[in-house]
């Protein structure tokens, strides 16, 4: 390592003194002005991390549902999976050294980690939209390179393709091409085989309308739209042409709000979803006969998708193990239609794609979905060889059941100062400030079928508040009767919270 190029380089990407940042749900994320020297670092995290998987790491520059003046960092482990928690730290622990202690850290965690500082190194980079996002890949590529890394940048990707291109990198190209015509390609392929399988034909089975948040997702699926046009006709809103990035659109907007987006009519039996800023997100919606608007969110998703694979591996006669991993929002009504309808065992996980992956990888077939719309699912490499090979051997209607499965492998991209509160059981009970748990526990009583948790977002600098009820009303009125007691237990800044 030549440590006196790493010290002079740091210096063109100087952290502000006195600024502490945490790897946190998904990375590094704050406003745009505060990150340069994270960007660099994490580049010169990626390059170590390379080093010892032996491995292409990725980069991606974002800060998903964030405002456009955010911008954030995450770090792709080898196979497309979230960086590994110890490694986490480490990006902590980087990110907070001060100028002179650069060199100590860098050798310190190569140390801890065993990392062979002669082995060659692999970085991919993948920004989003935003203003500040092309600048920083290069401070992020100006960390790699000062450490002796090579780099690709893919420039202008989403947080899938960048996981995706990690994952066909590692496997030497058997996920598939690392290139976007390959992701096109692979995705569409499965997709439009699966459209030719569907019983529904009808048309409007075949249009959906698009919310882009105003984010890459427009510009990506403009490029993709034709490779699957004979499945799909695609009707795109806020594609960035005029509005904000997520500014009242988006699935974080549309979720929260349980309304469409703006710039977005719907009409009786239309269907329409939403990304978020870096498409990895979807919900998807509708308006009944009545103009009622009905959210698909990742709840109604996962029990979705879950339903449809055990009715074709019923059709099969294979006997699999699958199983469903939600977090503390889920809607209690979605775990109990899982479990006590569906029979399918489900797991409660904390916020973040990364707990609920980890845990999704324990089935031979893992579904898993967040309310907010980020999910997959996972077939374990012994499942997909049996389909691989039912595929061959089947025939009629068990053969076709299995050939849809086949397809929807390929379909499913598999890669995939608020700290005074603390929490535990999945995130679902308060321990800290004291009494905060008991508050809301009293709260909750009053309502029917009620539920309500409280936990520190991991990517923004606020208090999620999370309330379900038999009524809207009553939810809405339980969401505020706790975020007042937040407000109050844990010293609450800023006007109290409005109904
Ligand atoms: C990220 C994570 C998600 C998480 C979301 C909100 O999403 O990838 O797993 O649900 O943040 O996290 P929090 O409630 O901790 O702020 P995204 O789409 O912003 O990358």
């Amino acid at each position: 390592m030549d440590l006196s190029a790493i010290t002079k380089h740091s210096a063109l990407h100087a952290k502000p003194s006195g600024l502490l940042l945490q790897y946190g749900t998904a990375g590094f994320r704050m406003k745009a002005e505060h990150l340069d020297h994270i960007m660099f670092r994490m580049g010169l995290l990626a390059v170590l991390r390379s080093k010892q998987t032996k491995s292409t790491i990725g980069v991606m520059v974002t800060a998903s549902h964030n405002p456009e003046e955010d911008n954030g960092v995450k770090l792709v482990d080898p196979l497309g999976e979230m960086l590994a928690p110890s490694w986490e730290e480490h990006a902590t622990y980087l990110a907070n050294a001060e100028e002179e202690d650069m060199q100590r850290v860098l050798i310190d965690i190569s140390e801890k980690e065993a990392v062979d500082l002669q082995q060659d190194a692999f970085v991919v980079i993948g920004r989003d939209t935003r203003p500040s996002s092309e600048k920083f890949s290069q401070s992020v590529i100006d960390g790699v390179t000062v450490l002796g890394g090579q780099v690709h940048d893919y420039g202008l990707l989403t947080t899938p393709q960048l996981h995706y291109m990690v994952c066909c990198r590692n496997t030497s190209g058997q996920y598939g091409m690392a290139t976007i015509e390959g992701y096109y390609q692979k995705l569409s392929r499965a997709f439009v085989e699966l459209t030719k399988q569907a019983s529904c034909s009808g048309d409007e089975y075949r249009s959906l309308k698009i919310d882009c948040a105003n984010g890459i997702g427009a510009l990506k699926l403009k490029e993709m739209e034709h490779y699957f046009s004979q499945g799909l006709s695609v009707q795109l809103f806020n594609d960035g042409t005029k509005g904000k990035l997520n500014h009242l659109c988006g699935a974080d907007f549309v979720k929260s709000h349980q309304k469409p987006p703006q710039g977005m009519e719907i009409k009786f039996n239309e269907r329409c979803c939403s990304f978020d800023g870096d498409a990895d997100r979807i919900v998807y919606y509708y308006c009944d006969a009545d103009g009622h608007f009905h959210l698909i969110d990742g709840d109604k998703i996962a029990t979705l998708i879950s339903s449809f694979l055990k009715e074709l591996l019923l059709e099969i006669g294979e006997n699999l193990n699958v199983g469903v991993v939600q977090t503390a929002y889920a809607n209690g009504s979605s775990t109990r239609y899982l479990e006590e309808v569906m029979k399918v065992p489900v797991y409660c996980t904390k916020t973040g794609v990364k707990h609920l992956h980890h845990k999704a990888q324990e089935f031979d077939i893992g579904v898993y979905f967040e309310a907010n719309g980020h999910g997959t699912a996972l077939f374990s490499k012994a499942v997909e060889d049996k389909i691989n090979q039912l595929t061959r051997e089947l025939e009629d209607k068990k053969g076709k059941a299995a050939k849809i499965l086949r397809n929807i492998i390929d379909l499913f991209n598999q890669v995939a100062d608020r700290k005074v509160i603390s929490t535990t059981d999945a995130e679902r009970q308060a321990v800290t400030p004291p009494g905060l748990q008991e508050a809301i526990n009293d709260l909750v009583k009053k309502y029917r079928l009620s539920r309500a948790f409280v936990r520190p977002s991991g990517t923004e600098d606020v208090i999620r508040v999370y309330a379900e009820a038999d009524s809207q009303e009553s939810a809405d009125s339980l969401a505020h009767e706790v975020s007042l007691a937040v407000f109050d237990l844990a010293g609450g800044i800023g006007e109290r919270p409005q109904p």
